[in-house]
């Protein structure tokens, strides 16, 4: 592999770390399971656009590329070197923010996680998959009571459902080019429990996406709620964790605690003040972007506000960020 060319219009943030000597110290390295670097940074080589351009195959990724993924991953979190994880989930005791739904449409809390010992989704071989699924169903089927639920693979699914292919639709370009969508849908799933509020979608852009929502604005409920479910996933399920970076997932961007607790958020007056949205927004460690999912169009004024930290703090702090920062928009939307 020659040195990669990036376009001028790059702003990635391989682009920006991986350095001549960088490069040449790593070309020829792979995993133990045969990730190589070529197809670490496959994905931001295609897709100029980027911004960040890398992806993990396998836990041993984040110590084989480390030259590279370390500034990286140093820069996208705004972190120290010598960040270390902790994990909170201590009961949350937040009090309602928007009691009268006026501008809090739903809350979601999602976390990723992958299986200690297989390669992840940029690198996994459809028998792995398998492997990696009848763990999931096994794991799924021992939940109890408010967490108990159907899971639906979505190969079984008539090719019409649109209800359940539109929630979990095959990897966008960059996962796509990472490797992400291969044998798509094989093996992906997504499980509901009976009540709808804890969800989990197996192999997507990680082993699981473990999620907790609810329409409103009750994050405390949501969070205690997607803690229990985890506990009682990690009687059957072991967690590829690292002592520095926490939960490692496919995407750098999303190590750490890999949560993202988000709301819809309806800022009709705001929407008209995109500066001072901005600056709440950054001053409060917060992203918006649209509700159709990353890199989307904001429609009707309603927002997709997320906890931008996820490395460096504790659960319990993502939470605190979220319930701050929109506690800040509301106050300016009645204001402005
Ligand atoms: C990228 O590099 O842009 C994609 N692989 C997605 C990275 C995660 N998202 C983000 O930083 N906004």
């Amino acid at each position: 592999m020659d040195y990669p060319i990036f376009s001028d219009e790059s702003k990635s943030l391989i682009k920006k770390h991986l350095t001549f000597d960088r490069f040449h110290a790593l070309k020829n390295k792979k995993t133990d399971n045969g990730f190589t670097f070529a197809k670490a940074i496959r994905s931001g080589i295609a897709n100029p656009d980027s911004d960040v351009g890398i992806y993990a195959g396998d836990a041993q990724t984040y110590e084989t590329f480390s030259r590279v993924l370390k500034p990286i991953i140093l820069d996208y979190h705004s972190v120290s070197n010598n960040v270390c994880h902790t994990s909170d989930f201590s009961k949350s005791t937040l009090p309602l923010m928007d009691p009268e739904n006026i501008y809090i449409l739903s809350t979601r809390i999602r976390v990723a996680r992958n299986l200690n010992g297989f390669p992840f989704t940029p690198n996994i071989s459809l028998v792995q998959r398998k492997k990696v699924e009848q763990k999931i169903t096994r794991a799924l089927a021992s939940l109890d009571k408010d967490f108990k639920g159907i899971y639906a693979p979505l190969n079984n699914l008539p090719p019409k459902d649109g209800r359940i292919q539109k929630g979990f639709p095959k990897g966008d370009r960059f996962q796509d080019a990472a490797g992400i969508n291969a044998d798509f849908p094989k093996c992906r799933g997504i499980f509901h429990s009976h009540n709808k509020k804890f969800q989990i979608w197996a192999q997507e852009e990680d082993h699981l996406r473990i999620i907790s929502m609810d329409q409103g604005s009750d994050m405390a409920s949501i969070f205690n709620r997607l803690a229990k479910g985890l506990d009682q996933l990690e009687n059957n399920l072991e967690f590829a964790c690292h002592k520095q970076y926490g939960f490692l997932t496919s995407c750098p961007s999303n190590i750490g605690t890999s949560m993202r607790a988000s709301v819809h958020i309806k800022l009709k007056k705001l929407n008209r003040h995109p500066e001072l949205l901005n600056e709440i927004i950054t001053s409060h460690n917060l992203q918006a972007r649209g509700t159709q999912g990353e890199k989307t169009q904001i429609s009707q004024s309603v927002f997709d506000i997320s906890n931008h930290r996820r490395l460096g703090l504790t659960e319990t702090q993502c939470i605190q960020d979220l319930f701050c920062g929109c506690r800040a928009l509301i106050q300016a939307e009645k204001e402005v």
